[in-house]
């Protein structure tokens, strides 16, 4: 199978990342699965607390049931579980392995996404290849120490005019701020807490989808 690249990729405008650190006592397979069931198409894994061994298990199993309902897996930080999952694609940080050993590494036939926090960044991550860029943090977030205060909608307007990848929001989104960073041009919204924490998963998936037809 052909990864979709560019916007096709974005269709369903929701980057669901599942994070097992922030699921409480729910089994991460029932909230990847109300994800899915909710209609997210593309589900990111981040998982820094697992070991190497958990971390390849959890992803080899997440990867088989979301390609199962058609949906993209992307695996964060680490491109050796991205491999070892047979993941969609491999998002990075600014720390992590370098774009272009990452892309030695994984080939053309997987997405690599690529984390940004300054224009200069993401205009970099795309000349260098990237198939996508996330951008944040765009809202206060309490789930990552970013280290950078909040770009807001205005910066991320001016991101998602100056690069021609798929700009993926992230940082502080949720159903109630969703729409200004469609409306702001992100390809994507990445959301962990807004999604992890909610009661029923994919019906606060079923409810921010409902809600493009708005912007
Ligand atoms: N990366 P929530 S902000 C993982 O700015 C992550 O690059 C960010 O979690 C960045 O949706 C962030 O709960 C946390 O705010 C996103």
């Amino acid at each position: 199978m052909v990864n979709p690249t560019g916007r096709a990729l974005f269709t369903s405008r929701l980057y669901a990342i599942l994070d097992p650190a922030e699921i409480q006592e729910r089994p991460w397979e029932s909230v990847l699965e109300a994800l899915l069931a909710g209609g997210a198409g593309v589900i990111q894994l981040r998982a820094k607390e697992l070991s190497a061994k958990e971390f390849v298990e959890v992803a080899t199993k997440g990867h088989i049931l979301t390609r199962a309902a058609g949906g993209q897996f992307i695996v964060n930080d680490r491109v050796d579980v991205a491999l070892a999952a047979n993941a969609d694609g491999v998002h990075l940080g600014q720390e992590d392995l370098p774009l272009s050993v990452a892309r030695k590494l994984v080939g053309k036939e997987k997405l690599i996404g690529i984390s940004t926090h300054e224009l200069e960044q993401a205009i970099e991550a795309e000349q260098g290849g990237a198939d996508y860029i996330g951008f944040g943090p765009i809202f206060g977030t309490a789930t990552k120490e970013t280290g950078y205060a909040p770009r807001g909608v205005d910066m991320l307007r001016a991101v998602c005019r100056a690069v021609s990848i798929p700009v993926v929001a992230i940082g502080g989104i949720s159903e109630a701020n969703v729409a200004q960073v469609w409306r702001a041009g992100a390809a994507a919204a990445a959301m962990i807490s807004d999604l992890m924490r909610a009661e029923d998963v994919a019906a606060k998936v079923r409810r921010i989808l409902a809600m493009r037809t708005e912007v």
